[in-house]
């Protein structure tokens, strides 16, 4: 990365790696300067999974695999297949464990021990333990969100048959599982066993463990992820559309700041109920501050702003810089993406950074764990200690000026709700637009920003080209938040941005052209607005029959990779930029790149420039709208009564 503007494309981001730069504090910009890339973990042809190597492997060309070995005879091909696996068991397992950790908070509170959450939306419990199963009939809730608990934590387990969610996907999607041996059972058996795979002289045929990725990341995609996104919605509400604000300008210099970074929306949900404590707010008045400014930073931002519209303070790249302006009187931190940098970051000004997990500690930061039994008394300890640090802030600080305003909160229920209307809830006004070509197809853009391209510059060079030849896209995690800065959040970015098509449909419902679903777990809100999709009709009988496509375009995180896999292995055509992590192997690219196509229909693909990428994603969704027959647009309709009732 050169030095300078090239760093990031939002201001106030640049602002403050100056400070930094001025002041001597090391953040990530700085530290990417000093490290570079090692050029062999680049292509992840290293193995270390014994003490005989580690084996350093020089790239193979196609077909070259078993010529090129380690010490025990591994092929590159094992190893770079091995290596991939991992990564998705790491990600898949970070989501799952966020998973389980809300399932047993959701537990404790339907067994109402822990009396500071609640459930929040009834309709949803009940939705969601008729998919379960669960008798709904004459039962009261208590009853109910307890089966429910306990059903959901025995998926994590399951040691055979198939997810309880694995049976929403369309029919065709299920017996593609089936053919190719991933449909999943639960997530800690499939971990368990890329691990044991992937160990020392196991499995050693690359394919056969990119199977077992494909079942793990699917465990992950339609278990633990997914069930995390449905228990959260009725712990803490199902989102609605919702105003927020996002940049580093939301906070405030005569407030007591406050950015809660991590995943699990646990401790933000407290936060935000304690910051609207009476004694919190005479706390407040008498340390001098005009209150106390919850902020947001990566996915639990997402989190706190799809149900409070509490303000985003920044994506991932930007976590440190909150720290820089010397206004932050605490952070808390839970799990994922929280940079150790932060630690001495925080050391610099007045800055508490308090880790709340019991899974996650930082050396040089506070740890006061979280637990759900004293939700809210933890959540004001907390803010208290944020109150009482106020007075003690330094000279130098400086907040940038740029917030920017956001529509959040697009729910699958809210999308449905969106187009059909209270009483034609439906996804049938987005199928026939995607059928007359108003709108061309839709895409999932979604992952990390990486220090090794452009902050943010990928997502929106890619998001841009994309709504400009009517693709609707759909957002997570800091993806979402690079969309919010930019300003494509908001209803008016169609007419700035769109197509006509796109905008025509954008207007007439009131909706961005990018519509903003949540966290990291909550990709699997877009598996369910597919799924929505294919259910509808008009569009096959399958997620790979969708004009559809996704996208990491600054991929950093192994989570990334688990949702890669699964997004692909559900049959979508999925395109990563920055590094691709299987360089090392030809095959094993071979494999995920084309192989794939023919087994599960849905395929990787890389590349680094983000309009050619947007350009393989709507070449993808031309094929596919070919193949459905509706690649020229059609007239528009206009239903008439009979019409309306034979679609009803
Ligand atoms: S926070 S995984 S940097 S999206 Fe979910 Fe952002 Fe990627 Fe973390």
């Amino acid at each position: 990365m050169a030095d300078g503007k090239e760093k990031s494309i939002d201001k106030a981001t640049l602002e403050l790696i100056e400070k930094a730069e001025r002041e001597g504090i090391s953040t990530v910009f700085s530290r990417a300067d000093d490290m570079k890339p090692c050029p062999i973990g680049v292509e992840e042809s290293c193995c270390k999974v014994c003490s005989m190597g580690p084996c350093r492997m020089p790239r193979s060309k196609k077909g070259e695999g078993a010529r090129r070995v380690g010490v025990c005879g591994a092929t590159v091909d094992t190893v770079v297949a091995r290596n991939f696996a991992r990564k998705v068991a790491a990600g898949s397992a970070s989501h799952s464990d966020h998973a389980r950790e809300v399932v047993l908070t959701f537990l404790k509170t339907a067994r109402g021990e822990s009396q500071d959450f609640s459930i929040k939306d009834e309709i949803k419990l009940l939705e969601v333990a008729l998919d379960f199963g669960i008798n709904i009939e004459k039962r009261d809730t208590k009853d109910i969100a307890i089966e429910l608990g306990e059903k959901a934590l025995y998926e994590f387990g399951k040691q055979s048959g198939e997810l309880v969610y694995t049976k929403k996907a369309p029919l065709r999607r299920q017996e593609i599982w089936r053919k190719f041996g991933v449909l999943p059972r639960g997530i800690d058996r499939e971990i368990v066993e890329v691990m044991h795979r992937t160990h020392m002289g196991v499995d050693q045929d690359y394919r056969h463990i990119l199977q077992q990725a494909a079942r793990a990341a699917l465990a992950d995609g339609w278990g633990g992820s997914m069930i995390s996104t449905e228990l959260q919605d009725i712990m803490f509400g199902t989102p609605v559309p919702v105003l927020g604000s996002i940049n580093l300008g939301v906070l405030k210099e005569d407030h007591v700041n406050v950015v809660v970074h991590g995943h699990e929306p646990l401790l933000p949900e407290m936060l935000v109920a304690a910051s609207r404590d009476s004694g919190i707010r005479e706390l407040t008045d008498r340390a001098g501050a005009k209150g106390v400014n919850l902020a947001g930073m990566c996915c639990s931002a997402n989190e706190i702003l799809m149900r409070h519209g509490i303000p985003c303070a920044g994506n991932f790249l930007q976590q440190e810089l909150a720290l820089v302006t010397g206004a932050v009187e605490l952070m808390t931190v839970d799990v994922q993406c929280q940079m150790q940098g932060l630690a001495s970051v925080a050391e610099c000004f007045h800055t508490k950074l308090i880790t709340t997990s019991d899974r996650a500690m930082i050396e040089g930061a506070e740890h006061i764990e979280f637990h759900p039994e004293q939700g809210l008394d933890i959540a004001k300890r907390i803010l208290t200690m944020a109150i009482e640090n106020y007075p003690n802030r330094r000279h130098s600080v400086y907040i940038p000026a740029q917030s920017q305003d956001m529509v959040a909160g697009f729910s699958h229920e809210t999308i449905t709700y969106l187009l059909g209307g209270l009483f034609r809830a439906s996804y049938r006004p987005l199928n026939e637009n995607i059928a007359n070509g108003r709108i061309r197809g839709v895409a999932g853009v979604v992952g990390c920003n990486n220090v090794r391209t452009q902050h943010d510059a990928a997502h929106l060079a890619m998001i841009k080209e994309l709504i400009r030849n009517d693709v609707l896209v759909l957002t997570t995690g800091c993806s979402a938040m690079a969309c919010g800065k930019a300003g494509l959040l908001t209803p008016e970015a169609a007419h700035f941005h769109a197509g006509g098509g796109l905008t025509e449909v954008c207007e007439a419902i009131g909706i961005p052209p990018v519509l903003h679903l949540g966290s990291c777990v909550d990709n699997s809100r877009i598996l369910i607005a597919a799924t929505a999709m294919v259910k509808e009709g008009g569009l096959g009988d399958d997620l790979s029959d969708l004009p559809a496509a996704g996208a990491a375009p600054e991929w950093m995180s192994e989570k990334a990779i688990a949702i890669g896999q699964y997004f692909v292995t559900s049959g979508i055509f999925t395109v990563f930029g920055t590094t691709w992590p299987t360089t090392g192997s030809e095959n094993v690219t071979e494999h995920l790149f084309h192989e794939y196509e023919d087994m599960y229909k849905g395929m990787w693909a890389f590349e680094q420039d983000p309009i050619q990428a947007a350009g393989l994603m709507i070449a993808h969704i031309d094929k596919k709208r070919k193949a459905l027959g509706i690649d020229k647009g059609r007239e528009r309709v206009l239903f008439d009564m009979a019409m309306r009732r034979a679609m009803e």
